[in-house]
Formats: structure tokens, C-alpha cells, sequence
């Protein structure tokens, strides 16, 4: 099997770290998005939505969407387990990556394709919209930070894949320029922690 992704962009970073959390080796084929080669009629034939990652099984299977993705690892190789132990626990964890994803790494990712004119080729950017995704990643640091300050990890003290999306979004949004300030000093320390762990490098 192999995982088809770009080394920079967050979304495969977040696949590569929770691998490396389990301990489980695996193929990579770097796919260069700037030149459109995610576009192209065979790796649509794979994977029509054409954001990567997307993992190739042995048998030709296509797996999209990175969470899926992490999903299949984690029913796989249950033993070192990043998104849950319990019902509850599995619940709190969905409930972190939705919020990360929806209130931060969208709008990170929204301030960067409208206002950096990455792919422009292949998409409107309205710079405007750009602007305010920007304003409402950074408005997040607070509830972030104020959850953080009674809690170790996003989930209490179990570091799960919601702390690995919110930490490959945090390292992402400052090619936008947006980083938690001084005063967001629970984040910091959260950060501090999850950036030191030896998957960090992945
Ligand atoms: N919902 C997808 C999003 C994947 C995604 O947006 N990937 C970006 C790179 S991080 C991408 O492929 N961008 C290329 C493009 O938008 O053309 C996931 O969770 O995997």
C-alpha cells in the first residue's frame, strides 16, 4: 500500500504524524500540486475529489479524506489507540477534531487559497473572504486557549488525532502569517508539549 501526498501541506502531515504515533512504516509517492499533477486523468481515476492525501490499498482500493484515512490505521493496529479508548472518550475526540477542523484549519486553509493565489489556475480567489477566514482562525486561539487551561490535551490528558490536526494547522497557518500570541499562554504550553514529541518531525 502506499499514501499518495506533498510533503508541506498539512493534511498529509497530519496522516504522517499518526503513523508515526503507531509505530507503522509506509509508502509515500509526493504528488506535486503546484503543477496540477493531483489533476490529471489517472490520479482522478483514483481519487476523483483530487485533494490529497489519499492512501492506494494492494488490491487498487482508493482511501480519500484524511481522517478516513486515519481511521483505517486505527481498526487495523488498534494498540496505541488516537481517537478514543471509551465511548465517551471516542465521542470527545470526534467532538475536538470537528471543532479544530471547523473553527481552525477551514479558515487557515480558506485565508491561505484566497489570498496567497495558490491555485489560482484552478479556482476564484476572493481576496475579501480570504481576509475574514484569517480573522475568524486567529479569534479561535481564545476558546482554544481557555479550554487549555483546565485541560492537558484537547481531550483532558489523552493525546489524540485531534491534537495532531490542531497542531499541523497551528504550524500551517504561519505561512499566513497567523500565530497564538503571548497572552495565549495555555495554547503555548499545549504546544510546547505536542511539538516536542518525536513524531513531530514526520
Ligand atoms: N477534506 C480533505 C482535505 C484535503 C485537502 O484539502 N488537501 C489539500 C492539501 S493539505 C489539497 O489537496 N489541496 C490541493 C487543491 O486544493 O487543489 C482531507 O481531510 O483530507
Amino acid at each position: 500500500m502506499k499514501i499518495f501526498e506533498t510533503n508541506k501541506a498539512p493534511n498529509p502531515r497530519r496522516v504522517r504524524i499518526f503513523l508515526a504515533e503507531k509505530g507503522i512504516e509506509m509508502e509515500y509517492v509526493e504528488v506535486d500540486l503546484a503543477s496540477g499533477e493531483n489533476l490529471t486523468p489517472q490520479m482522478r481515476a483514483k481519487n476523483p475529489t483530487t485533494k490529497i492525501p489519499f492512501l492506494e490499498l494492494d488490491d487498487g482500493t482508493c482511501i480519500g479524506e484524511t481522517v478516513a484515512i486515519c481511521r483505517y490505521f486505527e481498526e487495523m493496529n488498534p494498540e496505541n489507540p488516537l481517537m478514543g479508548r471509551t465511548p465517551l472518550e471516542k465521542a470527545q475526540v470526534e467532538m475536538w477534531q470537528r471543532r479544530v477542523e471547523f473553527h481552525f484549519m477551514l479558515p487557515v486553509g480558506m485565508c491561505f487559497q484566497h489570498t496567497s493565489g495558490y491555485f489560482k489556475d484552478r479556482m476564484t480567489p476572493v481576496e475579501e473572504w480570504g481576509k475574514v477566514s484569517g480573522m475568524n482562525a486567529f479569534a479561535y486561539f481564545a476558546e482554544l486557549n481557555t479550554h487549555l487551561k483546565e485541560s492537558n490535551y484537547l481531550v483532558g490528558d489523552y493525546f489524540s488525532i485531534a491534537d495532531i490536526t490542531l497542531l499541523c494547522a497551528i504550524d500551517f497557518a504561519r505561512v499566513v502569517k497567523i500565530r497564538p500570541s503571548d497572552e495565549y499562554e495555555h495554547l503555548l504550553r499545549w504546544y510546547k508539549k505536542v511539538s516536542n514529541r518525536p513524531s513531530y518531525t514526520s
